[in-house]
């Protein structure tokens, strides 16, 4: 057959890199970039598969997030906009570390398994990319492979990660899905729920040097009557993440570079492919920074008092990971809110928020969004078609006009920067009031490189460690010494490295526990 024959000319100039070991974890693939191109042509022939075998059109973004310019990942994006499923990730796994000579049966073994054609001609696969240097490159090595299966393959060039998920859904469900359509739906969102304000405010966005620097110039001028979006770090005048961006600011706990900012200023930073932001503000010359935790409870405290007043009857619930403030988790209580804690990683997160009709889940690294169930969007648009009273009226207006604000597909940086905006502006909200909610508890995170991170292995939500045996008695004996504290090491599913992270009364504390149990551990 011609595409065995191609598959067998391709893939001799996607040789295996020897030594190398591809595996796809919690973010894809992520490695130097010099070494993705083999693995990337296989996960083009990977996708393709995924997409006559899903009948629709699947995606493959190719970013390495917060790492250095010169690493280069690959995700692939399920129909609906979520990530790869489980099974998937398995098959990805083996078929990256298959040599060229195997392929061709790897291949055929992989359709049997999946009880699919390799020639059927159904789906396709969006292709996007974030700034990095190396992109097209292993953008082409994606589309190769899927060529080679005589799969459709659309390149969207580049776009933010959200962006890509985005479309992927939009596409699958036959409506408008173009990144103008994108931009189109979300500032029209945004302006019908944000109305005119006496003074235009301005709004600093530390772009990381990265592609959420393009969103975000593409999004300006639509909402030009509105707002004022100032984007720093555009990328013209420094490297991507570097002492900026989401991840540099949350682990420095620190402003990024190149933001000059006035007191009070609503500023926030976004990751280099932008599907996490955090807030920060500076008051008196000091840095205060409002983190994933904290946009969660802006979010589900003003979803929860709209869904009161329309007096709907819907259940909602915020879903954390163990990264999660303390206080943050005490606040919601103390509010009535359910929380729910699951293991790092969106898909995690993303899985435990359908149990709620709206879930909101975030990392305290500012990845996430809310999602609305069937049933939740069924009652809120009924409900405000029906509704005559006044005040029941507005606050199911409100919500309506929300869930369009919200890429419900996947965390994003730049509309979960609309909403916050939103929010603050409807409840009244400055960032003084907003971060008074509850006082996080000082933490430290550290990292910790070790031969074979994966000898810890973790359970309760990795809140514990099951393995080495006795490491978490350790572990256990040194929080005793703290006052308030709380600790947990798990193996990093992006990086070769292991994480402590330490909460305690005092920042001094923090930073003396997570210490002991770094150097224990090491
Ligand atoms: P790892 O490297 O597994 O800790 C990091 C983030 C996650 C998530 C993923 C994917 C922390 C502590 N961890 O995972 O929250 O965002 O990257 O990008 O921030
Ligand atoms: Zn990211």
């Amino acid at each position: 057959e011609i595409t065995l024959e191609s598959i067998r000319a391709t893939a001799s100039s996607y040789n295996l890199v020897p030594g190398v070991k591809y595996a796809y974890g919690t973010a894809g693939f992520r490695c130097k970039a010099e070494i993705l191109a083999p693995a990337a042509y296989r996960m083009g022939l990977l996708s393709a598969l995924r997409a006559k075998s899903a009948k629709a059109a699947i995606g493959v973004m190719v970013t390495a997030s917060h790492n250095p310019p010169e690493d280069n990942g690959l995700k692939v994006v399920e129909p609906q906009g979520e990530m790869l499923l489980p099974r998937w990730e398995n098959y990805s796994t083996q078929l990256s570390n298959t040599d060229s000579a195997s392929l061709v049966e790897a291949l055929k073994d992989l359709s049997e398994e999946v009880d699919v054609s390799l020639t059927s001609a159904r789906g396709k696969i969006i292709v996007g990319r974030d700034t990095r240097d190396s992109g097209p490159l292993i953008s082409a090595a994606v589309a190769a492979g899927a060529h080679n299966l005589q799969c459709k393959v659309e390149d969207i060039g580049v776009c933010t990660t959200p962006q890509l998920h985005w479309i992927v859904k939009q596409t699958n469900i036959s409506k408008p899905n173009t990144i103008e359509d994108y931009y189109r739906t979300f500032s029209d969102s945004f302006i019908n729920l944000y109305g005119k304000s006496e003074s235009k405010p301005s709004i600093k966005v530390d772009c990381a040097n990265g592609v959420g620097a393009k969103s975000l110039r593409s999004l300006a001028p639509l909402l030009s009557d509105y707002i004022d979006l100032v984007i720093c770090n555009d990328g013209s005048n420094g490297k991507l993440n570097e002492n900026c961006g989401a991840d540099f600011v949350k682990l420095m706990q620190n402003a990024p570079q190149g933001v000059n900012y006035s007191e009070n200023e609503h500023c926030y930073t976004i990751d280099g492919d932008a599907d996490r932001s955090l807030f920060f503000f500076f008051q008196d010359h000091k840095f205060n920074m409002l983190d994933g935790d904290k946009i969660a409870t802006l979010f589900a405290g003003f979803l929860n008092t709209l869904i009161h007043e329309a007096e709907l009857d819907l259940s909602l619930g915020v879903v954390q990971t163990a990264y999660a403030n303390g206080s943050s988790t005490s606040y919601l209580h103390s509010k009535g809110i359910p929380v729910v804690c699951v293991p790092t990683g969106v898909k995690h997160l993303h899985k435990k928020a359908e149990d709620f009709d709206v879930g909101v889940y975030f990392e305290a690294n500012g990845h996430g969004t809310v999602l609305f169930s069937d049933t939740a969007m069924e009652v809120i648009n009924k409900r405000a078609v029906q509704e005559t009273r006044k005040i029941q009226q507005s606050a199911v207006t409100r919500l309506v006009a929300f869930t369009k604000l919200i890429n419900t597909a996947v965390g994003d940086a730049v509309t979960n920067i609309l909403a916050i905006e939103t929010i603050l502006k409807l409840c009244n909200l400055s960032p003084q009031t907003w971060n008074n909610m509850y006082t996080d508890l000082p933490y430290r995170q550290l990292k910790i490189n070790i031969r074979d991170r994966d000898i810890i292995k973790t359970r309760d939500a990795e809140r514990k460690i099951s393995s080495p045996e006795g490491m978490q008695e350790k572990i256990d004996v040194l929080v005793s010494d703290y006052s308030n504290a709380r600790c947990f090491v798990r193996p990093s599913g992006t990086e070769n490295c292991v994480r402590v992270h330490a909460e305690c009364a005092t920042q001094r504390e923090a930073d003396s526990l997570a210490m002991s149990v770094g150097s224990m551990v090491f």
